[in-house]
């Protein structure tokens, strides 16, 4: 018998869910990046040791959009809320002064698993913690179940064991639910299309990243052992196609460039990967281009 359970990751766009993830995971199955709404769906994470086995949540950071799609990300958030042992609360302690927390209190009161808050991004923090620390317990004194207050740096992977000592506590008397061999459940084509959506967020600015889906068409392993990789980049406007496709080509190379690199650290093979950029206006306002990208609003 081990301890086991369900442990969601709400909170803000930015505020470091992802990278509590792979850092939890020591591997960077979830794609993070300096501008919001990097999570689009949730990704499940599978952390396991000798004795526990915490099945992670990673959610998209409750936001205010009005697309289809933000309301796709909107009811992924919800639905990460039913059937969990824990839920942990993530707040950025640089922003937590300015930014707007009502939505996600309103999200969070729906649920009456336990919760705990974590503070991320110490590292980078100047002010007193223990002040941040009780102002943050009144911002959230509406919302019941709260049970600790945790602090960490998810980047610098400063308090993450100890925190994982904490989180079990939460956990039940149970089996394992997946093999310990899996670190997520997430298909491999799903995870390098977002390395290569990462790479669109790193090197493109304003409204072009957001505009963006990647679908990996074929992944085939060649005679001369390297992975044949072939994907599209979906955008909603040709002036879009323009700015991703670059100058003579340049930028396209260079997300070609900053993808093969991650998608070949990941898999632990050689990658040739070959990139085409395509148009599909308004995708992220209409149903059927939603679900054929795998974001099935009825069936979250
Ligand atoms: N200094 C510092 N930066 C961090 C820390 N954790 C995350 N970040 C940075 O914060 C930014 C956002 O991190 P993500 O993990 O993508 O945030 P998220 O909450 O998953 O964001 P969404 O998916 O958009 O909701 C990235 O640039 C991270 O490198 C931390 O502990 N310290
Ligand atoms: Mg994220």
């Amino acid at each position: 018998m081990i301890r086991s359970g369900f442990v969601s990751i709400i909170g803000l766009p930015n505020s470091g869910k992802s990278t509590y993830l792979n850092a939890v995971l020591k591997e960077n199955i979830a794609i993070t990046s300096r501008k919001p709404q990097t999570t689009r769906r949730n990704l499940k994470g599978i952390y396991n040791d000798d004795d526990s086995q915490i099945v992670f949540v990673d959610t998209p950071g409750v936001n205010t959009g009005k697309a289809m799609l933000d309301k796709y990300m909107e009811k992924s958030v919800s639905s990460s809320l039913s059937d969990i042992d824990l839920l942990i609360i993530m707040i950025d302690v640089n922003t937590y002064k300015v930014d707007k927390f009502d939505k996600l209190i309103s999200v969070i009161r729906k649920s009456r698993a336990p919760k705990v808050i974590i503070i991320n991004k110490i590292d980078a923090y100047e002010g007193d913690i223990d002040a941040a620390k009780e102002e943050i317990k009144i911002i959230f004194s509406d919302v019941s179940e709260i049970k600790e207050i945790f602090c960490i740096s998810a980047l610098k992977k400063k308090n993450i064991k100890e925190v994982i000592v904490e989180l079990k506590k939460y956990l039940k008397d149970n089996c394992r639910y997946y093999d310990t061999e899996f670190l997520t459940d997430e298909p491999t084509k799903k995870i390098v299309a977002d390395m290569i959506r990462q790479q669109c967020l790193y090197k493109l600015d304003k409204e072009v990243p957001h505009s963006i889906e990647v679908v990996v068409e074929s992944m085939k392993m060649s005679k001369s052992k390297c992975m044949q990789i072939e994907a599209l980049i979906v955008c909603d406007k040709e002036a879009h196609k323009k700015i991703i496709i670059g100058k003579n080509g340049v930028m396209i190379k260079n997300i070609g460039i900053g993808s093969r690199i991650s998608i070949e650290k990941f898999l632990d093979e050689k990658v040739n990967l070959k990139l085409n950029v395509i148009v599909k206006e308004n995708w992220r306002n209409e149903k059927t281009k939603l679900i054929n990208f795998g974001y099935d609003i009825d069936n979250i």
